[in-house]
């Protein structure tokens, strides 16, 4: 028999959400895989989106059960973007999309991420090697020479080519509200618009939103608010934007980096937040986008049918307590 003061203290730390974690799983940059890793997850990734939708039954749209997430992020959109949740919101996010590799796909990895400020700093962000098409996710989007709107550029190389999907809008329509037929499709471009022959002007693919001048900047920021504002803003957009096609839109999850980008966005908070008690507690902001509802670690997010209760936001600030446990290999 236990004496009574470890047996309190047992069941309070119990209470508190049993939030042991002893061995955080370490998620890898995407080059720290073996090829034999690489080829797991992009197995697992490829899974899921065969598999049938578990949620929303009354929306023809959602077909795959990756749709049942890429349809839940586009619905919230304006309720998990520019306000205080956006970090713990996709941090949540991110987990559930690798508890479903495991659970549903029998993924035996942990999710990788996708450090784009390697990318930035080298000048090459388009021969990344997550856009290899062998041990990659595929490359830029090709015109096809079709003639039907969502399927005039498709990315045609990789575990991903030709895919068909029915949620968000194919090229050239990607940016229209509303669900149409396509091809999954990417459209790199640096912002620059477009060349005489029409096509868009790559340049250096803005690397100065993600490389490591403009991360510094992102971690001397002495609250959440100022740091996450400009992480959401400036490298986690560009990424979005640089890449394009169905990386832009809400609908975004459609793209497999998407995950992997986000992985990223969140180890930067992670690796801001060390293990400083005070930042782990640092949470402000608003919860609309109006800015008139103050943000608290109290608050609970959106999730629609993705599950039966809200996750409360304080149970996402820290990686190894709570419901996480997990880290990063570099921090
Ligand atoms: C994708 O949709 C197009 C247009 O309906 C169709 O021609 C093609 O066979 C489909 N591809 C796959 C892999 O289902
Ligand atoms: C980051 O990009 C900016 C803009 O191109 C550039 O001025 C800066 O030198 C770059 N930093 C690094 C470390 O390459
Ligand atoms: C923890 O973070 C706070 C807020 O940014 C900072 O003032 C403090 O110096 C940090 N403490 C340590 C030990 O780094
Ligand atoms: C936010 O403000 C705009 C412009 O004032 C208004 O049209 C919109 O309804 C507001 N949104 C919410 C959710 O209050
Ligand atoms: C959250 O709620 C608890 C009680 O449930 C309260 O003690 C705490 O002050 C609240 N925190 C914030 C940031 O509102
Ligand atoms: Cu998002």
């Amino acid at each position: 028999m236990l004496p009574r003061s470890i047996l309190a203290v047992f069941t309070l730390a119990a209470g508190a959400a049993a939030s042991f974690c002893r061995n955080p799983t370490v998620r890898k940059e995407w080059r720290e895989l073996t090829t034999t890793e690489k080829a797991e997850y992009i197995r697992a990734a490829v899974c899921l989106r065969k598999l049938p939708k578990a949620r929303y039954p009354g929306i023809d749209a959602v077909t795959t059960r990756m749709d049942d997430l890429v349809y839940t992020h586009n619905t919230l959109n304006t309720d998990i973007h520019f306000v205080a949740n956006f970090l713990p919101w996709h941090r949540w996010f991110v987990q559930l999309h690798e508890y479903m590799l495991r659970s549903e796909c029998g993924f035996t990895g942990a999710q990788p991420y996708w450090d784009w400020t390697i990318d930035g700093d080298a000048r090459d962000m388009p021969n990344s090697p997550v856009f290899d098409p062998v041990t990659g996710f595929g490359g830029d989007g090709k015109r096809t020479g079709r003639s039907e709107r969502g399927f005039q550029r498709c990315v045609v190389d990789g575990p991903f080519a030709n895919t068909n999907l029915t949620l968000g809008n194919g090229w050239p329509d990607v940016n229209l509200d509303g669900n149409s037929l396509h091809c999954f499709t990417r459209e790199f471009n640096g912002g620059l618009g477009l060349d005489e022959n029409g096509d868009d002007i790559i340049g250096d693919m803005q690397v100065g939103a993600y490389n490591s001048t403009t991360m510094a900047r992102v971690y001397a920021f002495g609250t959440f608010s100022g740091m996450a504002d400009i992480l959401e803003g400036l490298p986690h957009a560009q990424i979005h934007s640089i890449i394009f096609g169905d990386m832009g839109p809400a609908t975004s999850p459609n793209e497999p980096l998407f995950f992997l980008h986000h992985a990223n966005v969140d180890r930067v908070w992670a690796k801001w937040q060390g293990r400083n008690a005070t930042r782990l507690a640092d949470y402000t902001g608003f919860q609309d986008q109006n800015r008139t509802i103050s943000a608290s670690m109290n608050n609970t997010m959106p999730i629609l049918e993705l599950g039966k209760t809200k996750p409360i936001v304080k149970n996402y600030m820290d990686t190894q307590a709570g419901p996480l446990c997990y880290t990063y290999s570099s921090m």
